[in-house]
């Protein structure tokens, strides 16, 4: 089909209309974007991507990612006219509580909307994932009868994605795996917040994608017919590479008092909406004004999708027929796994192995697991070697090998937790990725992300403490396991043993609500034979458990973590029969038991109690009380033997029995 310039241009200014009349209605928002690239979203929306309104989670749709999600109107606006479940009162109701049109496009809120954007550039590391799922999707379930994976991740991101680290890290990575399905759009309007772009950047942005690998093409973001052959030119590309749109846009384009400057960017040009909306030809006594004749297009192009799509879906029933197991397969990604069914999978551990700390624990429950979950995929920032975050029985994804499970995302934590959302988002895999605990600091952002998206991305993150040893205190995190059980709906795990660390994976694979840690140690610790490998498995899955019971009316209880579980261990056998164990592996899983069985383990009656783990004390507290104690480390490590470390800041089975003495009777 042609395109219709002259409707899809009038679209283009009613679409103009209604990020005005929604930015004025709540006095806030960003007009600059919504305005600038109004005739982008007529020809993406209006004619080239390839979506079901009807079915916003249709698995071979282009993804359109805004990474600008300031410019979220932009998107309300499309997804509104091209036919999804988004009302015109919602598009009124922008910014407004519980409404589908929050300041900010967040995934699972707003039919079609793809990804949580906003924080700049994190948009950039989703797309780099979701075109990851796609290679992996077509490689994995194409067959040369029936093609049903053969779609496109488009971005758009403006100056300030372009700007920001964790889109470097991303497209660095997309060029160098050849990542020839996703479109990056950039909206190159020469503006930022503060100022013009001139102030804070002088790169030659199309140069440096080229040099990174990509195909680059420059348009003018008015010529909605030049527009559309890049576009087109792009998605036929047989390059092999990544492909950059370069779009020169006029910020708020359609208000001239502010347009081109950075006044265009936010809310500033709502001032003059009624002048705007008379020179864009809309009617001054309408308000969210969408003409019938742009109705009747938009109308009549979501019945050309609908039936692209049900072009595909015979396909994929041929697919189905043809190919049982890849389907029963494909269609296994929607169900959650049980965690008992995954530790019937994993072997016991001899109950005298000898490990290189829980991490290697983890690379041995990582393997029967990865047998079970064929969609589980795995990947680490250039520590293979030391996180064991392996698939062995596969190879790595690279452009020669797209249904490899392996991701090397190269020194770029930021990059590869982004881009672990993005495979996420996608929902066909399950990604787990690995590094050492300390730099979860460089991948924070996306895991925030993950967590207020409900992402269920695991994190395998090694190295969890002093016990690093001789590394010293920039690879020694005290403060990262507490930082972390901070976010919200973040499930931190530090599993104490082999048999806790199985317990961890199976939770971690159980739970598809949101995102989990589980924090590794590197140093070799005992298997806690005394405590019942069963009860050290599934006391994981309740977050904390009696690790060992009093056999005399209990005085006191000791709690403990990860490489401490030992310690607390050593420590009750001094103080005799009164001690209680409690392991703790994890705060959000206990906290969220009924109270009955949290009482069962922490009575409230016994307020004789010692927390132990090496990190930071404050977030003990909750367990301790105000007449407890915790034996912690509030300070930062030291370079070392890791037992000398242990012992220098006082992480020993005395210093806990000496605090359990000194709490009052
Ligand atoms: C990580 C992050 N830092 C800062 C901001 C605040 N912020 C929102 S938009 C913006 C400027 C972005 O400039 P550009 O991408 O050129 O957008 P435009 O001005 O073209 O709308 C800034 C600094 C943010 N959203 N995310």
């Amino acid at each position: 089909m042609t395109l219709q310039t002259d409707i899809l241009g009038k679209a283009a200014n009613q679409a103009r209309g209604l990020a005005i009349d929604a930015v004025h209605a709540c006095a806030s928002g960003h007009l600059g974007l919504p305005l600038g690239c109004a005739e982008l979203g007529a020809v993406l929306f209006g004619h080239a991507l390839s979506l079901n309104p009807e079915h916003p989670r249709w698995i071979n749709r282009d993804r359109f990612v805004l990474s600008a999600g300031h410019g979220s109107m932009f998107l309300y606006s499309w997804l509104h006219l091209v036919g999804f479940d988004l009302p015109m009162e919602q598009i009124a109701r922008f910014r407004s509580l519980h409404s589908m049109t929050p300041g900010h496009p967040e995934f699972r809120e707003t039919p079609g909307v793809e990804a949580t954007t906003g924080p700049l550039g994190q948009g950039v590391g989703n797309a780099v994932g979701m075109a990851v799922a796609g290679q992996m999707a077509a490689a994995r379930f194409n067959t040369p009868g029936h093609v049903i994976f053969d779609s496109h991740v488009v971005c758009l991101a403006g100056d300030g994605c372009m700007q920001e680290g964790v889109a470097m890290e991303a497209v660095e990575f997309a060029g160098h795996q050849r990542l020839d399905n996703l479109i990056l759009i950039y909206d190159s309007n020469g503006v930022t917040l503060d100022a013009m772009a001139y102030m804070t950047q002088s790169e030659n942005t199309a140069l440096r994608f080229k040099a990174i690998g990509w195909d680059v093409q420059t348009v003018d973001g008015y010529d909605m017919a030049a527009f559309l052959r890049a576009f087109n030119r792009a998605k036929r590309a047989k390059s092999g590479k990544p492909q950059f749109i370069l779009v020169r846009t006029v910020i708020a384009k359609g208000i001239p008092e502010v347009q081109g400057t950075q006044k265009g960017h936010g809310e500033g040009g709502a001032k003059f909406a009624e002048s705007a909306r008379a020179g864009l030809g809309l009617p001054a006594d309408q308000h969210f004004y969408v003409s019938d004749d742009v109705r009747a297009y938009f109308g009549a192009h979501k019945r050309r999708l609908v039936r692209a799509y049900n072009r595909w879906n015979k396909t994929y029933k041929a697919w189905r027929e043809a190919n049982p197991e890849k389907a029963a397969l494909l269609e296994s990604a929607a169900s959650r796994p049980s965690a008992a069914h995954l530790l019937a999978k994993i072997p016991l551990f001899a109950p005298d192995v000898k490990l290189a700390g829980t991490r290697a624990a983890g690379r041995d429950v990582l393997q029967p697991i990865a047998a079970e979950l064929p969609l589980l995929v795995g990947g680490s920032a250039d520590l293979y070697g030391s996180t064991y975050n392996y698939i062995a029985a596969d190879k790595d994804f690279d452009a020669s090998n797209r249904a490899g499970r392996n991701i090397r995302f190269g020194i770029r934590e930021h990059g590869m937790a982004a881009i672990a959302n993005g495979l996420a988002y996608d929902g066909i895999f399950r990604p787990s990725v690995a590094t050492f605990l300390v730099f979860a600091d460089y991948s924070r952002p996306p895991m925030r992300l993950a967590a207020l998206s409900k992402l269920p991305v695991i994190y395998v993150y090694t190295h969890d403490s002093i016990g690093v040893g001789e590394d010293g205190p920039t690879h020694e995190p005290v403060e990262t396991v507490s930082a972390l059980r901070l976010i919200p709906n973040m499930v931190v795990i530090r599993p104490a043993d082999p048999e806790e660390t199985a317990g961890a994976f199976a939770a971690a694979l159980e739970r598809t609500d949101g995102p989990t840690l589980i924090a590794l140690s590197r140093q070799a610790v005992p298997v806690l034979n005394e405590i019942s490998p069963h009860l050290r498995r599934g006391g994981v899955l309740k977050g904390a458990y009696v690790a060992l019971q009093e056999s005399a009316p209990l005085g006191v209880i000791l709690l403990a973590s990860g490489s401490e579980l030992q310690l607390a261990l050593a420590a009750a056998k001094e103080l005799g029969a009164g001690a209680r164990v409690v392991s703790v592996p994890s705060f959000e899983i206990f906290d969220r038991q009924p109270e009955e069985y949290r009482e069962a383990v922490l009575p409230p009656s016994c307020r004789r109690r010692v927390a132990i783990e090496a990190g930071v004390t404050g977030l003990w507290r909750k367990y301790v009380g105000l007449d407890g104690k915790i034996v912690g480390i509030d300070r930062f490590g030291l370079s070392a033997p890791a037992q000398v470390i242990f012992t220098e800041l006082g992480i020993t089975a005395e210093v806990l029995v000496a605090a359990a003495r000194s709490l009052a009777p």
